[in-house]
């Protein structure tokens, strides 16, 4: 232990953990890994190579933090010490398995925060490095590594998208006027922020009456960044084409309950029947969705959580009163974090 109350391992996995970060809003539905080499033991252990998995479908972390490792002192991988935020991979994806390139420049020992929920990895890693003489360790930092990746893990472990409920209510706890009418409550910043989240999750869904009487956009026009796939729950199909949802210049998935053949063929917008917001979900996993803003309105925001389909909410609470409108869903969970943003109070909870 030093100063900062962390082993050794939890020292450099921080460091890990930190470069993992980077690839944020860039990997999905990679998930971010982050990694660090080093050389030598105790007081003497020092950073040789670093890496991050920084874009989806390009170099993992280990090659990356393997290639930056001078010519001069590539000799010392054979007495290295791999700090990887996930177990290296096992498959041949994209690139190469990270496995066989660690085994290949004979690393010393490898240690890792969490097993690889992917099913075409998950333990495959670890055991052929293991098989190889290099000695595994995981479970170093466990919490903070599944916490990064928690859109990751809950894709494979739930077999649904990580599901961000998120709303602004008022200091009288009103998300809209009378009859949902949309009024500004929180602030620009608060805009703005909303926009940067839009960039890093993969999809973001809203029911039929936000649609109608916000026409929402749904992209990241007020930050740099990707703009997610549409969700729009329309169970019996009465939103009108001409709304900005529809204008095709994302990819916009419609769920409804109805029967009809007569869909509307529109570029960019597929139609999908769903009986239930599990189905919603499920479908939504078969397409490889790791993560869903919801971003209201109340009735949805309420169904989702009635049905237990959440694990984050993320809640502006402004100043301002109205006096009369449609009620906030009741926050639950447990206070992850709370901060102003602009003149609005920022709180988010995680499911326990
Ligand atoms: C690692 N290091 O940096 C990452 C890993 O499509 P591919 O080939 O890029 O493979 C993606 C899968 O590889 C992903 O689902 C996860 O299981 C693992 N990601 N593994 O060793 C990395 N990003
Ligand atoms: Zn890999």
């Amino acid at each position: 232990m030093n100063v900062s109350g962390l082993s050794v391992d939890e020292r450099f996995m921080r460091r890990a953990l930190e470069l993992a970060t980077l690839g944020r809003g860039h990997v999905s539905p990679n998930p971010m890994v982050g990694c660090v080499i080093t050389h030598g033991s105790g007081s003497q252990e020092r950073i040789i190579g670093e890496g991050w998995h920084k874009r989806y479908g390009d170099w993992h972390a280990e090659v990356n933090a393997v290639n930056s490792v001078l010519p001069e002192h590539q000799q010392l991988l054979s007495e290295a010490t791999v700090y990887v935020t996930l177990e290296p991979c096992s498959h041949w994806g994209k690139t190469p398995p990270c496995a066989d390139l660690l085994i290949e420049r004979h690393v010393k020992r490898v240690v890792c925060c969490n097993d690889d929920p992917n099913p075409l990895v998950s333990g495959q890693g670890f055991a052929k490095l293991r098989a190889a003489g290099i000695q595994v360790e995981t479970g170093v930092l466990a919490e903070q590594g599944r916490l990064l990746n928690a859109r990751f893990f809950t894709f494979f472990e739930q077999k649904r998208p990580y599901i961000l409920l998120k709303w602004a209510e008022t200091a009288d706890g009103f998300i809209a006027g009378a009859g949902g009418q949309p009024v500004k409550i929180s602030g620009d910043l608060a805009h703005r922020l909303v926009h940067r989240w839009r960039g890093e999750e993969d999809a973001i869904l809203v029911g039929a009456n936000t649609a109608r009487l916000d026409n929402p956009r749904l992209n990241t026009r007020l930050w740099e960044g990707k703009d997610p796939t549409r969700v729009v729950l329309d169970r019996n199909l009465t939103l009108t084409t001409d709304l900005h949802l529809f204008d095709g210049s994302q990819p916009t998935l419609v769920y409804h309950a109805s029967q009809t053949d007569a869909l509307p063929d529109l570029p960019n917008v597929q139609y999908v029947v769903a009986e239930s917001l599990y189905q919603v979900m499920s479908d939504l996993y078969q397409r490889k969705v790791q993560s869903v803003l919801v971003e209201g309105g109340a009735v949805v925001l309420n169904a989702f959580m009635e049905a237990g389909l959440w694990d984050e909410m993320r809640v502006f609470r402004s100043r301002t009163m109205l006096g009369n409108g449609v009620k906030a869903p009741t926050v639950r969970g447990i206070i992850h974090s709370r901060e102003k943003v602009g003149d609005d109070e920022l709180t988010s909870y995680m499911k326990p």
